[in-house]
C-alpha cells in the first residue's frame, strides 16, 4: 500500500527537557527480576517504573533527618506521613485536620531512592531518568550530581543520567521545597515591580495565598468549595527508561473529511538518544476497529534526526476512502463484515465509536518502540456566525451535527491526586452518562487530568471542554513563568489530543471578566494588566496550541465573547454579553425557581446554587459525640462554608422557596434536628433551582428574544464533584453519593422532555423538546394543573403532538390570569405538571 509522506523530523529546539508519556510498548521490571536481552543489548525500549507498588523503598523525610518514614512513588507527603502515623489528630480530611496539619506544607521534605540497576540497562545509548509527575518545587540529585530543579506540577522532566547511573547503590535524592513558601517569596519578589493580585484568597477560604506564583493545581491552596492541602511528591511515576535510538511519546491524531474520504493526519512526536544522529527505520501504522479486524495499514520508511532538544517529529498522512478499506478487507467478505468508518459521536447523539491504532517503528527488522491508543473519527468546528439579530452564535459542531452540551464542571476527583483512582473516575463519568450528560467542562484551577479521564470519556461519549490551569487571578509575565508554562502547554497538548473527547481548548477560567470586572483592583493599571494577559494567554499559550493542535477550536477565556473578545483587544467590554461566547451566572438573591431571572447566552458554562452535604457524608467527618459539629450554625460547619456568605445565601433561598424549618438552628438539642432538616431543604432547593435554569437554557435553544438573546447551546452547571465533604454547590459528593440534584439530572438532561413555563407575556406554556430533531414523535400532550393540598388534578389539557411540530413554538399556551380564574387558584398554590404520553 502506498500513502504519501508529508514531512519528517521537525525541531523543537526552545525547549532543554525532554518528556515522556506512558509508552505502551514498555517492560515493567520488579527490582528482583532478571533482565536478560535477547541480543547484546536489547533492541526494545524499556521502561522501568522506579514506584512503591514495583516493589521500590522510597524513603521520605524531613531535611534535617528528625523524622525518617516510609514514602510511596507515586504519592505525596500529607498520604505518607499519615500512613506512617505520625499525623496523630485522625484522617486527613476529618473535622478540623486541614488546618491542623498546614505545618506539613510550611516545611520542606525529601525523598530518596536507593536502588540497583541491571548491567545492560546501563549501557543502552540512551538512558534517562524520567519524573511524569513531580509537586512541584524541588531540586534532583542522582548518585550525588545535581541533575536539575523542578517547578511545575504539570511538566514532565527527563535527565540524561547515562554516564551517572551505576549497575549498583545508586542514590536518587528529591529535596523539595514549602509551595507556600516559595510562591510567597516569588510574590515579594514580584511586588517590587508591581503587584501580581490578588494579594490572598478570601479569609472565609481558610487558605493560603499566592498560588498564581506556583505551577501546582490552584486548588491546593483552598478555593470556595475546597481546603487546602499543599501537598509536595512525586504524584506520578518515575521511570527508568533506556534506548538505543528513539522512542515514541506521544502521537497526534487529527482526523478530517475529504469528500467521502476519511484523511488523518498524524504526528509521532519522539525522543532520541543522540543529539544529531539519523536514525533510519520503518514505520508501521495499522487501525483495527473495535473488534480487533485491521480496517487500515500504512508502512513508510523514514529518517529520524534528535534536534539539540534530542527530539524529533515525524508526519504521515493517510486517507481512509470506502473502497481501500474494502479492498483491505476483501478476503472478510464473507464474514459479511460492513466496512465503512463509524464516526465517533457523543452521548445521545449516536455511538462514540472508537478505533485502535497501533504505531511501531523498527530498526534492522526489530521493533524499537510502539504505541497503541483509541481513536476516534470526528471533527469539531466553534461555530460563531454573524446573526441579523445582533451578535455571533456560538456553538460546537461534532461531525456536522450542532450540539447542546449537556453537563457540568468537573474539578478535581481529589485535593490529593494519588487517592484518585481510575475507578473512581469512571463512577463519576458513569454518573454523568446516567444523567443523560454529554459533556463537562475541565476547570481551570485543578489539574489536566489522569489519562484515564479522557480515555473514560472517550468510551462514553463526553465531550470535553478543556481548560488550561489558570483561574480566577492575575499571572506573572516574567521569563521563568513563560518558559515553564510553555514547556507545560506543549507537553499536555501533546498528551491529550488524540482523544476524540476533547473538543476545545480554554485559556483561563474568568481573567477575562475579572480584569473586566476590576476583581482584584487592577483598574488604575488595565493596560499593564491587559499587556500581561494578552503575553500569556494569547502570544504564549495560544501560539503553542495552535502550533500543536490546529485540529480543534480554542478560546481565550471561559466566559468570553469569542471572537469579539478578540476583536475587543481580548478583554471584551461586557465578557458576559448574551449575545456572544459563553456566560458564567450565579445570582443567590434572585428568585432561583423564576425563569426570569436567568439571562438567555448562546452558552451557559456555569450556573449554580450551593447545599448542603447528605448526613452520611457529613458524618464520616464530624464527632458523632460533639453537638456543635452537628449544628447548621456550628465551627465544624463554618470552618467549611469557605464560600463568603455561603450559609446566609442558603439560608435566604430556602426561606424564600420552602420556607426554613420549624426546628431552632442554633440553640439546645433542636441542633441537630436543625442541621438535619437543612441539608433536606438546601439539598432540594438546589435541585429544584438547576432544574429550572437547565430546562431554561434547554428551552431558549430554539428561542431568539427581541434583543438579540437566546439560541443557547449549553447548560453546564457548576459544579459536578466534590473535593471534600462541605457545603457546595456539587451534584455529587465526594466518595460518589449522589445528591437529590443529580437524580433531578436524570430527567432535565433527558433527550426528550416536556417544558411547562410562565413566558413573560403573561401567558403559562407548554413545550416538547427533542435533542435530535429526528427523533421527534407523535402524542398527546397533558398538562395538569394542581394544588399542593390535593392529590386530583384540578384541571387538564390535552394537546396532539405531531411530527410537524415546530421546534421552540409552545404545543399548548394559556393565559395565566385565565389559569387561575378556571382552578379557584392564587399565583402561590398553583403548580402545573406535564408529560407526552406516545
Ligand atoms: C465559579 C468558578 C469557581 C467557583 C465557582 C463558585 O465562577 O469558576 O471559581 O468555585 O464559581 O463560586
Amino acid at each position: 500500500m502506498t500513502m504519501k509522506q508529508v514531512a519528517c523530523a521537525n525541531n523543537w529546539s526552545l525547549f532543554w527537557m525532554l518528556i515522556l508519556s506512558c509508552c505502551c510498548c514498555c517492560c515493567h521490571l520488579m527490582p528482583g527480576d532478571t533482565f536478560r536481552p535477547s541480543a547484546v543489548v536489547s533492541a526494545e525500549n524499556v521502561r522501568l517504573d522506579l514506584t512503591t507498588a514495583n516493589g521500590y523503598p522510597w524513603r521520605a523525610s524531613l531535611p534535617n533527618g528528625s523524622l525518617v518514614f516510609e514514602g510511596h512513588v507515586p504519592g505525596g507527603i500529607y498520604t505518607d506521613l499519615e500512613r506512617a502515623s505520625i499525623l496523630r489528630s485522625g484522617p486527613l480530611l476529618y473535622r478540623f485536620n486541614d488546618g491542623n496539619y498546614r505545618w506539613v506544607a510550611f516545611n520542606d521534605w525529601n525523598y530518596e531512592l536507593d536502588f540497583d540497576v541491571d548491567s545492560n540497562l546501563v549501557n543502552q545509548p540512551g538512558v534517562f531518568l524520567v519524573f511524569h509527575g513531580v509537586d512541584t518545587i524541588a531540586q534532583i540529585s542522582l548518585n550525588g550530581f545535581f541533575l536539575g530543579e523542578t517547578d511545575n506540577m504539570f511538566v514532565r522532566y527527563r535527565f540524561n543520567v547515562r554516564n551517572l547511573l551505576k549497575v549498583e547503590g545508586n542514590q536518587l535524592r528529591v529535596q523539595f521545597r514549602s509551595p507556600v513558601t516559595v510562591s510567597r517569596n516569588r510574590y515579594e519578589q514580584q511586588l517590587m515591580d508591581y503587584i501580581v493580585p490578588p494579594r490572598c484568597v478570601p479569609p472565609e477560604y481558610q487558605g493560603e495565598c499566592h498560588a498564581n506564583f506556583i505551577r501546582k493545581m490552584q486548588a491546593s491552596f483552598s478555593w470556595d468549595w475546597g481546603p487546602a492541602f499543599p501537598s509536595m511528591g512525586l504524584w506520578k511515576a518515575v521511570s527508568l527508561e533506556t534506548y538505543q535510538s528513539i522512542t515514541l511519546r506521544d502521537v497526534y491524531v487529527e482526523t478530517s473529511l475529504d469528500g467521502s474520504d476519511w484523511q488523518v493526519d498524524l504526528r509521532m512526536h519522539c525522543e532520541t538518544a543522540y543529539i544529531g544522529a539519523t536514525h533510519s527505520g520503518t514505520w508501521r501504522i495499522q487501525i483495527f476497529d473495535n473488534k480487533d479486524v485491521l480496517i487500515h495499514e500504512f508502512i513508510n520508511d523514514s529518517l529520524i534526526s534528535g534536534d539539540e532538544e534530542r527530539e524529533a517529529t515525524v508526519r504521515f498522512q493517510l486517507k481512509i476512502g470506502a473502497d481501500q478499506v474494502r479492498s483491505s478487507y476483501y478476503y472478510l467478505v464473507f464474514t459479511f463484515y460492513a466496512c465503512e468508518i463509524e464516526p465517533w459521536m457523543p452521548n445521545g447523539y449516536g455511538n462514540p465509536t472508537l478505533y485502535n491504532l497501533s504505531v511501531s517503528y523498527s530498526e534492522n527488522e526489530q521493533v524499537a518502540t510502539t504505541k497503541n491508543i483509541r481513536i476516534g473519527f470526528r471533527t469539531v468546528v466553534l461555530v460563531e456566525d454573524d446573526l441579523q439579530t445582533g451578535g455571533r452564535t456560538f456553538y460546537l459542531q461534532v461531525n456536522d451535527v450542532p450540539i447542546f452540551l449537556k453537563g457540568s464542571n468537573w474539578i478535581p476527583a481529589d485535593v490529593l491526586p494519588e487517592l484518585v483512582t481510575p475507578e473512581y473516575i469512571r463512577d463519576l463519568l458513569t454518573s454523568c452518562v446516567d444523567a443523560n450528560m454529554n459533556s463537562l467542562r475541565v476547570w481551570g484551577g485543578g489539574i489536566y487530568e489522569l489519562d484515564e479521564f479522557y480515555q473514560t470519556a472517550d468510551e462514553l461519549g463526553i465531550l470535553v471542554w478543556q481548560d488550561f490551569m489558570f483561574a480566577c487571578s492575575m499571572y506573572p509575565t516574567t521569563s521563568w513563568f513563560l518558559e515553564s508554562v510553555s514547556i507545560e502547554v506543549l507537553q499536555q497538548v501533546r498528551r491529550l489530543q488524540a482523544h476524540p473527547s476533547v473538543v476545545l481548548w480554554a485559556g483561563n477560567n474568568e481573567n477575562e471578566a475579572a480584569l473586566r470586572g476590576n476583581w482584584y483592583g487592577t483598574l488604575g493599571d488595565f493596560n499593564l494588566y491587559r499587556q500581561d494577559y494578552i503575553i500569556l494567554y494569547v502570544d504564549t499559550i495560544r501560539e503553542i496550541v495552535r502550533r500543536e493542535d490546529p485540529s480543534r477550536p480554542f478560546v481565550v477565556s471561559s466566559p468570553s465573547n469569542g471572537k469579539l473578545s478578540e476583536e475587543e483587544g481580548h478583554i471584551a467590554r461586557d465578557p458576559y454579553s448574551e449575545l456572544y461566547g459563553d456566560v458564567h451566572y450565579y445570582n443567590y438573591y434572585a428568585n432561583s425557581w423564576n425563569c426570569s431571572s436567568f439571562p438567555k447566552p448562546r452558552m451557559s458554562t456555569e450556573y449554580g446554587f450551593q447545599a448542603l452535604p447528605s448526613v452520611y457524608s457529613w458524618a464520616t467527618v464530624a464527632d458523632p459525640s460533639n453537638d456543635d459539629d452537628w449544628s447548621f450554625n456550628g465551627a465544624l460547619l463554618s470552618n467549611r462554608q469557605h464560600h463568603p456568605l455561603g450559609n446566609f445565601e442558603m439560608e435566604l433561598q430556602v426561606n424564600s422557596r420552602l420556607g426554613l424549618p420549624k426546628s431552632n438552628l442554633s440553640t439546645g438539642t433542636e441542633k441537630r434536628t436543625g442541621l438535619e432538616d437543612m441539608i433536606y431543604l438546601t439539598q432540594m432547593h438546589q435541585a429544584q433551582a438547576i432544574k429550572t435554569q437547565t430546562l431554561h437554557y434547554r428551552r431558549h435553544k430554539y428561542q431568539l428574544s427581541e434583543n438579540g438573546a437566546g439560541l443557547t447551546m449549553a447548560a453546564l452547571y457548576w459544579q459536578l464533584n466534590d473535593i471534600w465533604q462541605a457545603p457546595s454547590w456539587a451534584s455529587i459528593e465526594y466518595g460518589g453519593r449522589w445528591k437529590p440534584l443529580h437524580y433531578f439530572a436524570v430527567d432535565f438532561f433527558a433527550p426528550f422532555l416536556c417544558i411547562l413555563t410562565e413566558l413573560d407575556d403573561g401567558t403559562v406554556a407548554a413545550f416538547v423538546h427533542f435533542d435530535r430533531q429526528q427523533d421527534l414523535v407523535a402524542g398527546i400532550l397533558t398538562v395538569s394543573i394542581r394544588s399542593w393540598d390535593l392529590l386530583d388534578p384540578l384541571a387538564s389539557f390535552s394537546s396532539p403532538v405531531d411530527q410537524d411540530v415546530m421546534a421552540g413554538e409552545p404545543v399548548w399556551i394559556r393565559s395565566l390570569n385565565q389559569l387561575l380564574d378556571e382552578t379557584g387558584c392564587t399565583r402561590e398554590t398553583l403548580y402545573g405538571d406535564v408529560h407526552l404520553s406516545l
